[in-house]
């Protein structure tokens, strides 16, 4: 679990008090320098020799764009926040924003290696810079045989709809000015906004369209997605997912079906200052007379 902290020099939980702090802080999101995994700064983790492992990676942070790097050491990505993709993927980074999950199989390493689990600098567009930093040390201990088998086929998920699927519906994230604040968050240029309802059986294509300067992690609260289109492009893959990082700029396109769990759900850009200051819609879930449909299985959920 990813994490970072903003301390006090007594460490403390601290905020700024200053107009130009605070802005930068409502801006950028709150990024702490004490960086965290498990609860734990730059932890020394001990793998064996020769096996795969399954770690699976919760970016539990306010605001931090976690690059996930191994020092150029190369893993699988397998799954991501709704369970596990067709195939795996050989990369050697991959980016977890807020709210993201990813299972990765990490290894086979080699024995008497050390290597960090460091986080490579992401330009969201803020006013303070990303920096490469060091999350955990990971040491390679004695060689053991592998458990592990990685099919090539990890399960078949079925397309919801094609990449041109005409839209229900367009969310616009943006930024407007605030006398108070600085700036506000907005959705539909406008805050903390209540949507249309959804109907309970009925396909839902959403575009979402950051009309701001710099990335939001869009979050569906409760529901899976699959990303059908990436400014005009078919995703390179299809993954069950809820949380989706929409750089500035860029339009992306939906697909979820409400299955029947009725009452009022939200969406929300999963940097949390940017959720409280405005970027969130609030909808109902309305349950008519069409027929009952199943989420997909296999899927994990946080909160
Ligand atoms: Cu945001």
């Amino acid at each position: 679990m990813i994490d970072d902290m903003k301390l006090d020099p007594n460490q403390a939980f601290t905020t700024p008090r200053w107009y130009i702090p605070r802005m930068v802080e409502r801006h950028d999101g709150r990024e702490g320098d004490t960086l965290l995994i498990n609860g734990k700064e730059n932890p020394l983790i001990t793998v064996h020799a020769g096996q795969m492992e399954r770690w699976r990676f919760i970016n539990a942070s306010s605001a931090r764009y976690f690059l996930l790097h191994l020092e150029g050491r190369e893993f699988k990505i397998i799954g991501t926040d709704g369970g596990l993709l067709e195939q795996a993927r050989t990369v050697k980074e991959v980016l977890i924003t807020p709210g993201e999950r990813m299972d990765i199989v990490a290894g086979p390493f080699v024995e008497g290696e050390t290597f960090a689990l460091e986080s490579l600098p992401y330009n969201r567009m803020t006013f303070l810079k990303a920096k490469r930093q060091t999350f955990a040390t990971v040491k390679v201990s004695t060689a053991k045989p592998s458990l592990a088998h990685l099919p090539e086929l990890l399960r078949k998920i079925e397309p919801l709809a094609a990449p041109e699927a005409p839209a229900s519906r367009t969310i616009k994230l943006s930024v407007g000015p605030s006398l108070k604040h600085g700036m506000n968050f907005l959705v539909n240029n406008d805050m903390h906004v209540q949507d249309q309802p959804v109907q309970v059986g009925e396909l839902q294509i959403w575009e979402i369209h950051n009309a701001s300067l710099m990335d939001h992690p869009f979050h569906l609260h409760g529901f899976f997605f699959q990303v059908i289109d990436e400014n005009g492009k078919a995703p390179a893959y299809r993954a069950w997912k809820d949380t989706v990082n929409i750089p500035p700029r860029s339009r992306v396109k939906i697909a979820w079906m409400p299955d029947n769990r009725p009452g009022t759900w939200m969406y929300h850009c999963h940097i949390i200052e940017h959720h409280a200051a405005g970027m969130m819609g609030h909808f109902e879930v309305v349950n008519g007379s069409k027929a009952d449909t199943h989420p997909p299985s296999g899927h994990t959920h946080h909160h």
